[in-house]
């Protein structure tokens, strides 16, 4: 018996996005001055949902969708997707508060690397902690986030990848989609977009579905799927591998003055203070400035 009970699932087999699940279709500028997102950004066909982001006219325009004002508190998260490459372009899958104010962000995923080979993994709490996970998204996965009180699990293809358990939110939250455009000083995202930036990038999304955080009465079998032969061993929530973790977070880091990264490169501190760092909830507090 499962812990999860399906609130809804989403196949995209319509022509228009429905509308009774996703309430939110996001419009106007966004804060970082780079883009702007419009409702028709959001194409539903061939059974996918395509959300563009697009160079028109010498503007960027991308689109996002949410369940907002509609959550739960706790529950499973888990899709099918894939994200094309794109520098300066980005792709974020998170759970947002349903009240529509920041006060939690949980980024499931968070496509920082132009060329997709990694992605972050981010609950924004007191303090931000990001797990850095080596799964290239420009291909097809299934990702899967479940959210218990004071837990964050990860899991890609079935396998756990990311385990978060600092300051887990527990107020309702929403599911998120969206394509963003980043500024050159966004380092994190390893800046704006440049020659090499594709004029159309896509996040396809096969499907989507929601279930509700429902211990001892789930009416379903976990959906996890079985882990390829030669996949790396999967961490788990007693055995995560944080030292690999931190490997992952100062190859991903970004160079900037004080930075994990630069610091391990200065000998400063050694990759096991960053993983100890790491498992202690501990995040760099000037990385989101
Ligand atoms: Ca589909």
């Amino acid at each position: 018996m499962s812990d999860f009970t399906q609130v809804f699932r989403d196949d995209f087999d319509g022509s228009t996005l429905d509308r009774g699940i996703w309430k939110a279709a996001y419009s106007g500028q966004y804060g970082n001055g780079m883009f702007r997102w419009d409702p028709s950004q959001l194409e539903v066909a061939d059974g996918r949902l395509t959300i563009a982001t697009e160079l028109e006219g010498g503007s960027w325009v991308s689109g996002g969708t949410s369940t907002i004002p509609d959550g739960q508190t706790y529950g499973s998260y888990e899709f099918r997707a894939r994200f094309d490459p794109g520098q300066g372009t980005a792709g974020v899958v998170l759970l947002w508060p349903s009240s529509n104010e920041w006060t939690d962000e949980v980024d499931i995923i968070e496509t920082n690397r132009p060329q997709r080979e990694s992605f972050g993994f981010t609950n924004h709490g007191d303090p931000n902690v990001t797990q850095y996970i080596d799964v290239n998204v420009a291909d097809w996965h299934t990702y899967r986030l479940d959210w218990t009180p004071g837990e964050l699990k990860l899991f890609v293809d079935g396998q756990q990848k990311g385990y978060i358990t600092t300051d887990v939110p527990s107020q309702p939250m929403s599911f998120s989609m969206q394509g963003q455009v980043m500024g050159a000083w966004e380092h994190w995202f390893g800046g704006g977009p440049d020659g090499s930036t594709p004029g159309r990038v896509e996040i396809e999304v096969d499907w989507v579905k929601v279930s509700a955080w429902t211990p001892g009465q789930g009416t379903e079998s976990a959906p996890m799927l079985a882990a390829p032969a030669d996949a790396a061993v999967a961490p788990t929530a007693d055995g995560f591998d944080w030292l690999a973790a931190a490997q992952r977070y100062i190859e991903n880091d970004g160079t900037w003055e004080g930075s994990w990264r630069n610091q391990v490169a200065a000998g400063q501190i050694t990759l096991e203070d960053v993983a100890a760092r790491i498992e202690a909830g501990l995040g760099e507090p000037s990385f989101w400035q």
